[in-house]
Protein backbone atom coordinates (compact mmCIF):
# COMPACT_ATOMS: atom_id res chain seq x y z
CA UNK A 1 0.00 0.00 0.00
CA UNK A 2 1.44 3.25 -0.83
CA UNK A 3 1.22 6.52 1.14
CA UNK A 4 -1.83 8.25 -0.77
CA UNK A 5 -3.81 4.90 -1.09
CA UNK A 6 -3.07 4.67 3.05
CA UNK A 7 -4.11 8.44 3.77
CA UNK A 8 -7.63 7.76 1.35
CA UNK A 9 -8.19 4.37 4.10
CA UNK A 10 -7.35 5.94 7.09
CA UNK A 11 -7.48 8.73 9.13
CA UNK A 12 -7.15 12.09 6.70
CA UNK A 13 -9.48 10.65 4.52
CA UNK A 14 -11.73 11.20 7.54
CA UNK A 15 -11.25 14.75 8.08
CA UNK A 16 -13.87 16.23 5.77
CA UNK A 17 -16.71 13.77 6.80
CA UNK A 18 -15.54 14.35 10.51
CA UNK A 19 -15.79 17.85 10.12
CA UNK A 20 -19.36 17.52 8.49
CA UNK A 21 -20.58 15.17 11.09
CA UNK A 22 -19.72 17.47 13.76
CA UNK A 23 -21.34 20.31 11.69
CA UNK A 24 -24.27 18.54 11.60
CA UNK A 25 -24.95 17.91 7.89
CA UNK A 26 -26.19 15.19 5.82
CA UNK A 27 -23.87 12.27 4.41
CA UNK A 28 -23.49 11.81 0.60
CA UNK A 29 -23.44 8.41 -0.77
CA UNK A 30 -19.75 8.60 -1.78
CA UNK A 31 -19.12 9.96 2.41
CA UNK A 32 -20.67 6.34 3.05
CA UNK A 33 -18.73 4.72 0.91
CA UNK A 34 -15.50 6.11 2.29
CA UNK A 35 -16.48 5.32 5.98
CA UNK A 36 -17.35 1.43 4.91
CA UNK A 37 -13.83 1.50 3.38
CA UNK A 38 -11.68 3.47 5.78
CA UNK A 39 -9.46 1.06 8.50
CA UNK A 40 -9.59 3.89 10.67
CA UNK A 41 -12.17 2.10 12.63
CA UNK A 42 -11.75 3.41 15.65
CA UNK A 43 -12.82 7.53 14.27
CA UNK A 44 -15.60 5.68 12.30
CA UNK A 45 -16.77 4.70 16.13
CA UNK A 46 -16.05 7.88 17.54
CA UNK A 47 -18.11 9.94 14.98
CA UNK A 48 -20.66 7.14 15.58
CA UNK A 49 -20.70 7.30 18.99
CA UNK A 50 -20.80 11.26 18.86
CA UNK A 51 -24.27 10.90 16.95
CA UNK A 52 -25.49 8.35 19.39
CA UNK A 53 -24.95 10.51 22.50
CA UNK A 54 -26.78 13.47 21.16
CA UNK A 55 -29.53 11.76 20.08
CA UNK A 56 -29.73 9.48 23.25
CA UNK A 57 -27.52 10.48 25.96
CA UNK A 58 -25.77 7.73 27.51
CA UNK A 59 -28.72 5.62 27.43
CA UNK A 60 -29.20 2.12 26.25
CA UNK A 61 -32.48 0.77 25.81
CA UNK A 62 -33.41 -3.27 25.90
CA UNK A 63 -37.52 -4.73 25.83
CA UNK A 64 -38.71 -7.56 27.62
CA UNK A 65 -40.58 -9.45 24.79
CA UNK A 66 -40.96 -12.62 23.25
CA UNK A 67 -40.85 -14.12 19.71
CA UNK A 68 -42.75 -15.99 18.15
CA UNK A 69 -43.42 -17.91 14.55
CA UNK A 70 -46.29 -19.03 13.60
CA UNK A 71 -45.51 -21.25 10.58
CA UNK A 72 -42.10 -21.84 8.67
CA UNK A 73 -43.71 -23.16 5.68
CA UNK A 74 -43.33 -20.57 3.28
CA UNK A 75 -44.20 -20.23 -0.50
CA UNK A 76 -41.06 -18.11 -1.21
CA UNK A 77 -37.92 -19.80 -0.43
CA UNK A 78 -35.44 -17.03 -0.31
CA UNK A 79 -32.17 -18.54 -0.71
CA UNK A 80 -30.44 -16.76 2.10
CA UNK A 81 -33.06 -18.23 4.73
CA UNK A 82 -32.61 -21.67 6.56
CA UNK A 83 -35.98 -21.24 8.94
CA UNK A 84 -38.48 -21.79 6.05
CA UNK A 85 -39.86 -25.39 4.78
CA UNK A 86 -42.03 -26.29 1.94
CA UNK A 87 -45.31 -27.66 3.25
CA UNK A 88 -45.06 -31.06 3.69
CA UNK A 89 -41.00 -31.32 4.27
CA UNK A 90 -39.35 -32.46 6.98
CA UNK A 91 -39.55 -29.71 10.03
CA UNK A 92 -42.57 -28.04 8.75
CA UNK A 93 -44.54 -26.81 11.16
CA UNK A 94 -47.87 -24.91 12.00
CA UNK A 95 -49.02 -23.01 15.24
CA UNK A 96 -52.91 -23.30 15.91
CA UNK A 97 -54.44 -19.99 17.74
CA UNK A 98 -54.61 -21.80 21.06
CA UNK A 99 -50.84 -23.15 20.59
CA UNK A 100 -49.49 -19.52 19.93
CA UNK A 101 -51.61 -18.56 23.68
CA UNK A 102 -50.05 -21.05 25.32
CA UNK A 103 -46.74 -20.30 24.02
CA UNK A 104 -47.49 -16.77 25.80
CA UNK A 105 -49.05 -18.41 28.81
CA UNK A 106 -45.62 -20.84 29.34
CA UNK A 107 -43.54 -17.50 29.04
CA UNK A 108 -45.29 -15.91 31.76
CA UNK A 109 -45.22 -18.34 34.19
CA UNK A 110 -41.37 -18.56 33.69
CA UNK A 111 -41.02 -15.00 33.78
CA UNK A 112 -43.34 -14.23 36.99
CA UNK A 113 -41.69 -17.29 38.85
CA UNK A 114 -38.13 -15.08 38.23
CA UNK A 115 -38.94 -11.37 38.26
CA UNK A 116 -42.71 -10.94 40.74
CA UNK A 117 -44.23 -8.72 37.30
CA UNK A 118 -47.70 -8.16 36.95
CA UNK A 119 -48.93 -11.62 36.09
CA UNK A 120 -51.17 -10.44 33.47
CA UNK A 121 -48.78 -8.51 31.30
CA UNK A 122 -45.61 -11.22 31.39
CA UNK A 123 -43.83 -9.14 28.16
CA UNK A 124 -44.60 -5.85 27.07
CA UNK A 125 -44.23 -6.94 23.34
CA UNK A 126 -44.74 -10.13 21.38
CA UNK A 127 -42.85 -10.03 17.79
CA UNK A 128 -44.66 -12.36 15.50
CA UNK A 129 -43.50 -13.05 11.55
CA UNK A 130 -44.14 -15.88 9.91
CA UNK A 131 -43.41 -18.23 6.70
CA UNK A 132 -46.05 -17.17 3.29
CA UNK A 133 -48.41 -20.31 4.26
CA UNK A 134 -50.25 -21.35 1.09
CA UNK A 135 -53.59 -22.36 2.43
CA UNK A 136 -53.94 -19.80 5.61
CA UNK A 137 -56.89 -17.23 4.95
CA UNK A 138 -56.36 -13.86 5.90
CA UNK A 139 -58.77 -14.19 8.74
CA UNK A 140 -56.33 -16.21 10.11
CA UNK A 141 -54.34 -13.96 11.01
CA UNK A 142 -56.95 -11.29 11.93
CA UNK A 143 -57.83 -13.88 15.02
CA UNK A 144 -54.70 -14.39 16.11
CA UNK A 145 -54.36 -10.83 16.87
CA UNK A 146 -57.76 -10.42 18.18
CA UNK A 147 -57.37 -13.59 20.51
CA UNK A 148 -53.88 -12.23 21.90
CA UNK A 149 -55.30 -9.06 22.71
CA UNK A 150 -58.80 -10.29 24.08
CA UNK A 151 -56.13 -12.96 26.61
CA UNK A 152 -53.09 -10.22 26.98
CA UNK A 153 -55.02 -6.73 26.37
CA UNK A 154 -51.75 -5.24 27.79
CA UNK A 155 -49.58 -6.62 25.21
CA UNK A 156 -48.14 -4.51 22.54
CA UNK A 157 -48.58 -7.01 19.00
CA UNK A 158 -45.36 -5.94 16.85
CA UNK A 159 -46.12 -7.79 14.04
CA UNK A 160 -45.84 -8.80 10.12
CA UNK A 161 -43.18 -7.70 7.52
CA UNK A 162 -43.83 -6.09 5.10
CA UNK A 163 -43.41 -9.18 2.67
CA UNK A 164 -45.82 -11.04 4.92
CA UNK A 165 -48.28 -7.13 4.30
CA UNK A 166 -48.31 -7.19 0.55
CA UNK A 167 -49.25 -10.94 1.02
CA UNK A 168 -51.84 -11.25 3.35
CA UNK A 169 -53.22 -7.92 0.52
CA UNK A 170 -53.09 -10.10 -2.04
CA UNK A 171 -55.37 -13.10 0.24
CA UNK A 172 -57.83 -10.32 0.87
CA UNK A 173 -57.90 -8.49 -2.28
CA UNK A 174 -57.89 -5.34 -0.61
CA UNK A 175 -55.80 -2.56 -0.81
CA UNK A 176 -52.02 -2.82 0.89
CA UNK A 177 -53.81 0.16 3.24
CA UNK A 178 -57.26 -1.19 3.89
CA UNK A 179 -55.30 -4.80 4.91
CA UNK A 180 -52.98 -2.86 7.08
CA UNK A 181 -56.19 -0.44 8.83
CA UNK A 182 -57.82 -4.73 9.02
CA UNK A 183 -54.84 -5.80 11.01
CA UNK A 184 -54.59 -2.67 12.45
CA UNK A 185 -58.35 -2.69 14.05
CA UNK A 186 -57.83 -6.17 15.29
CA UNK A 187 -55.05 -5.60 17.29
CA UNK A 188 -51.55 -4.95 15.22
CA UNK A 189 -49.82 -2.14 17.07
CA UNK A 190 -46.69 -1.76 15.68
CA UNK A 191 -44.35 -3.51 12.60
CA UNK A 192 -41.28 -5.07 12.67
CA UNK A 193 -38.38 -4.38 9.56
CA UNK A 194 -37.65 -7.75 7.99
CA UNK A 195 -37.85 -8.79 4.46
CA UNK A 196 -35.67 -5.85 3.46
CA UNK A 197 -32.69 -7.52 3.01
CA UNK A 198 -31.19 -5.79 0.35
CA UNK A 199 -33.13 -3.75 -2.40
CA UNK A 200 -30.95 -3.92 -5.36
CA UNK A 201 -32.86 -5.91 -8.19
CA UNK A 202 -29.71 -7.34 -8.99
CA UNK A 203 -28.91 -8.78 -4.81
CA UNK A 204 -32.54 -9.45 -4.75
CA UNK A 205 -32.75 -11.60 -8.02
CA UNK A 206 -29.60 -13.46 -6.49
CA UNK A 207 -31.21 -13.96 -2.74
CA UNK A 208 -34.78 -14.02 -3.08
CA UNK A 209 -36.11 -14.15 -6.63
CA UNK A 210 -40.01 -14.94 -5.43
CA UNK A 211 -39.68 -12.19 -2.80
CA UNK A 212 -41.66 -8.57 -2.61
CA UNK A 213 -39.06 -6.13 -4.53
CA UNK A 214 -37.41 -3.75 -2.81
CA UNK A 215 -39.82 -0.85 -4.32
CA UNK A 216 -42.79 -3.08 -2.99
CA UNK A 217 -41.11 -3.30 0.55
CA UNK A 218 -40.71 0.55 0.85
CA UNK A 219 -44.08 1.25 -0.80
CA UNK A 220 -45.77 -1.41 1.92
CA UNK A 221 -43.86 0.75 4.92
CA UNK A 222 -45.22 4.50 3.44
CA UNK A 223 -48.32 2.69 3.79
CA UNK A 224 -48.38 1.96 7.30
CA UNK A 225 -46.73 5.08 8.13
CA UNK A 226 -49.73 6.73 6.64
CA UNK A 227 -52.31 3.95 8.33
CA UNK A 228 -50.57 5.32 11.76
CA UNK A 229 -48.51 1.99 12.03
CA UNK A 230 -44.69 2.57 12.94
CA UNK A 231 -42.50 0.48 11.80
CA UNK A 232 -38.54 -0.49 12.02
CA UNK A 233 -36.39 -0.95 9.14
CA UNK A 234 -32.94 -3.49 8.75
CA UNK A 235 -30.93 -4.63 5.80
CA UNK A 236 -29.35 -8.26 5.52
CA UNK A 237 -25.83 -7.58 4.78
CA UNK A 238 -22.55 -9.94 4.58
CA UNK A 239 -23.78 -12.37 1.41
CA UNK A 240 -23.25 -10.81 -1.80
CA UNK A 241 -23.81 -7.38 -1.80
CA UNK A 242 -21.31 -4.16 -2.17
CA UNK A 243 -20.39 -1.30 0.28
CA UNK A 244 -22.20 0.68 -3.13
CA UNK A 245 -25.88 -1.64 -2.55
CA UNK A 246 -25.86 -1.07 0.90
CA UNK A 247 -24.86 2.29 0.91
CA UNK A 248 -28.27 2.58 -1.91
CA UNK A 249 -30.39 0.40 0.76
CA UNK A 250 -29.57 2.65 3.55
CA UNK A 251 -30.15 6.40 1.41
CA UNK A 252 -33.64 4.46 0.41
CA UNK A 253 -34.98 4.47 4.43
CA UNK A 254 -33.78 7.84 4.80
CA UNK A 255 -35.71 9.38 1.75
CA UNK A 256 -38.49 7.61 3.01
CA UNK A 257 -37.83 8.53 6.54
CA UNK A 258 -37.35 12.17 5.95
CA UNK A 259 -41.23 11.83 4.06
CA UNK A 260 -42.98 9.77 6.77
CA UNK A 261 -40.96 9.94 10.10
CA UNK A 262 -42.58 6.92 10.83
CA UNK A 263 -39.80 4.69 11.13
CA UNK A 264 -39.06 4.19 14.66
CA UNK A 265 -35.76 1.88 14.99
CA UNK A 266 -32.99 0.44 12.31
CA UNK A 267 -30.99 -2.53 12.64
CA UNK A 268 -28.50 -4.14 10.52
CA UNK A 269 -28.70 -7.97 10.63
CA UNK A 270 -25.60 -9.57 10.15
CA UNK A 271 -25.77 -12.62 7.12
CA UNK A 272 -25.76 -16.44 8.87
CA UNK A 273 -25.12 -18.71 6.03
CA UNK A 274 -25.30 -21.91 7.87
CA UNK A 275 -28.02 -24.76 6.14
CA UNK A 276 -28.70 -21.47 3.33
CA UNK A 277 -28.75 -22.52 -0.65
CA UNK A 278 -26.30 -19.38 -0.92
CA UNK A 279 -24.36 -20.58 1.77
CA UNK A 280 -20.72 -18.10 2.42
CA UNK A 281 -19.19 -17.10 5.50
CA UNK A 282 -20.29 -15.34 8.62
CA UNK A 283 -19.11 -11.19 8.35
CA UNK A 284 -16.57 -9.94 10.38
CA UNK A 285 -16.79 -8.54 13.62
CA UNK A 286 -15.26 -5.37 12.31
CA UNK A 287 -17.54 -5.36 9.54
CA UNK A 288 -20.32 -5.39 11.99
CA UNK A 289 -19.46 -3.13 13.59
CA UNK A 290 -18.58 -0.76 10.79
CA UNK A 291 -21.92 -1.24 10.03
CA UNK A 292 -23.47 -0.42 13.04
CA UNK A 293 -21.78 3.00 13.13
CA UNK A 294 -22.47 3.59 8.93
CA UNK A 295 -25.82 3.26 9.59
CA UNK A 296 -25.58 5.85 12.82
CA UNK A 297 -24.00 8.26 10.41
CA UNK A 298 -26.07 7.75 7.41
CA UNK A 299 -29.55 7.66 8.74
CA UNK A 300 -29.08 11.12 10.52
CA UNK A 301 -32.97 11.28 10.76
CA UNK A 302 -33.76 7.96 12.73
CA UNK A 303 -33.34 8.37 16.70
CA UNK A 304 -32.52 4.48 17.40
CA UNK A 305 -29.90 2.56 15.94
CA UNK A 306 -30.53 -1.70 17.18
CA UNK A 307 -27.50 -3.64 17.37
CA UNK A 308 -29.62 -6.86 17.54
CA UNK A 309 -27.90 -9.28 20.59
CA UNK A 310 -28.69 -12.12 18.37
CA UNK A 311 -27.13 -11.62 15.04
CA UNK A 312 -23.99 -9.91 16.88
CA UNK A 313 -23.67 -12.27 19.85
CA UNK A 314 -23.97 -10.56 23.00
CA UNK A 315 -20.33 -9.89 23.29
CA UNK A 316 -20.23 -8.22 20.17
CA UNK A 317 -23.72 -6.13 20.44
CA UNK A 318 -22.34 -4.74 23.52
CA UNK A 319 -19.46 -3.09 21.72
CA UNK A 320 -21.43 -2.25 19.11
CA UNK A 321 -23.15 0.32 21.85
CA UNK A 322 -19.62 2.39 21.67
CA UNK A 323 -20.13 2.58 17.82
CA UNK A 324 -23.46 3.96 17.40
CA UNK A 325 -25.82 1.72 18.73
CA UNK A 326 -28.54 2.94 21.14
CA UNK A 327 -30.58 -0.53 21.32
CA UNK A 328 -29.88 -4.19 21.84
CA UNK A 329 -33.03 -5.61 21.63
CA UNK A 330 -34.74 -7.72 24.51
CA UNK A 331 -35.57 -11.42 25.93
CA UNK A 332 -37.01 -13.42 23.00
CA UNK A 333 -37.16 -16.17 24.41
CA UNK A 334 -37.25 -18.77 21.83
CA UNK A 335 -35.41 -17.12 18.57
CA UNK A 336 -35.63 -19.59 15.73
CA UNK A 337 -34.93 -17.57 12.35
CA UNK A 338 -31.09 -17.22 13.12
CA UNK A 339 -30.17 -20.01 15.08
CA UNK A 340 -31.63 -22.11 12.08
CA UNK A 341 -28.72 -20.42 10.18
CA UNK A 342 -25.78 -21.66 12.74
CA UNK A 343 -26.53 -18.32 15.48
CA UNK A 344 -23.99 -18.75 17.84
CA UNK A 345 -25.40 -16.78 20.45
CA UNK A 346 -27.99 -17.87 22.88
CA UNK A 347 -31.93 -18.13 21.90
CA UNK A 348 -33.06 -15.71 24.63
CA UNK A 349 -31.62 -13.48 27.57
CA UNK A 350 -33.13 -12.51 30.85
CA UNK A 351 -33.22 -8.86 31.85
CA UNK A 352 -30.84 -9.06 34.61
CA UNK A 353 -28.49 -10.34 31.94
CA UNK A 354 -29.31 -7.50 29.15
CA UNK A 355 -29.12 -4.48 32.16
CA UNK A 356 -25.14 -6.03 32.97
CA UNK A 357 -24.42 -6.13 29.35
CA UNK A 358 -25.42 -2.45 29.32
CA UNK A 359 -24.03 -1.57 32.17
CA UNK A 360 -20.44 -2.84 31.51
CA UNK A 361 -20.45 -1.17 28.06
CA UNK A 362 -20.47 1.85 30.05
CA UNK A 363 -24.22 2.98 29.41
CA UNK A 364 -27.42 3.54 31.38
CA UNK A 365 -29.84 0.31 30.56
CA UNK A 366 -33.61 1.48 30.15
CA UNK A 367 -36.10 -0.76 29.79
CA UNK A 368 -38.33 0.55 27.04
CA UNK A 369 -42.19 -0.30 25.89
CA UNK A 370 -42.35 -0.88 21.88
CA UNK A 371 -42.52 2.66 21.40
CA UNK A 372 -39.46 3.89 23.69
CA UNK A 373 -41.29 5.05 26.54
CA UNK A 374 -39.39 4.16 29.34
CA UNK A 375 -40.86 0.71 31.44
CA UNK A 376 -41.19 1.31 35.48
CA UNK A 377 -40.85 -2.24 37.56
O1 LIG B 1 -36.71 -10.86 7.56
C1 LIG B 1 -33.35 -14.45 7.36
C2 LIG B 1 -33.38 -12.04 8.15
C3 LIG B 1 -35.14 -11.25 9.35
C4 LIG B 1 -31.27 -14.91 7.72
O2 LIG B 1 -37.82 -4.97 13.63
C5 LIG B 1 -31.52 -13.63 8.19
O3 LIG B 1 -37.26 -4.95 15.72
C6 LIG B 1 -29.35 -13.42 8.88
O4 LIG B 1 -36.30 -8.80 10.86
N1 LIG B 1 -29.03 -14.65 8.40
C7 LIG B 1 -35.95 -11.50 10.61
N2 LIG B 1 -30.57 -12.89 8.76
C8 LIG B 1 -35.37 -10.75 11.79
C9 LIG B 1 -35.85 -9.33 11.84
C10 LIG B 1 -35.80 -8.59 13.12
C11 LIG B 1 -35.10 -9.11 14.19
C12 LIG B 1 -35.07 -8.40 15.39
C13 LIG B 1 -35.75 -7.22 15.52
C14 LIG B 1 -36.46 -6.72 14.44
C15 LIG B 1 -37.24 -5.47 14.60
C16 LIG B 1 -36.48 -7.40 13.23
O5 LIG B 1 -33.94 -11.97 9.43
C17 LIG B 1 -35.71 -11.70 8.04
C18 LIG B 1 -34.48 -11.67 7.17
O6 LIG B 1 -34.24 -10.38 6.71
N3 LIG B 1 -32.81 -13.37 7.92
N4 LIG B 1 -32.41 -15.42 7.22
C19 LIG B 1 -29.94 -15.42 7.82
N5 LIG B 1 -29.63 -16.62 7.32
Amino acid sequence: MNISEKNYRGKSMLQGIKNKVLSGRRLTKEDAIRLFETDDIFTLGKLASHVAKKKNGNKAYFIQNIHINPTNICINRCKFCAFSRSKGEEGAYELTIDEIIKKLKEGQVVRSKKQKVDSSLPYTEVHIVGGLHPDWPFEYYLEMLANIKKSFPKICIKAFTATEIEYFSRLSRKSIYNTLLELKKNGLDTMPGGGAEIFDIGVRNQLCPEKLSGEGWLSVMEAAHMAGIKTNATMLYGHVENYSQRVEHLMRLRELQDRTKGFQAFISLAYHPKNTEIGGSYSSGIDDLKTVAVSRLVLDNFTHIKAYWVMLGEKLSQLALLFGADDIDGTIIDEKITHSAGALSSKAMTAEQLVNMIKKAGKVPVERDSFYKKVDN
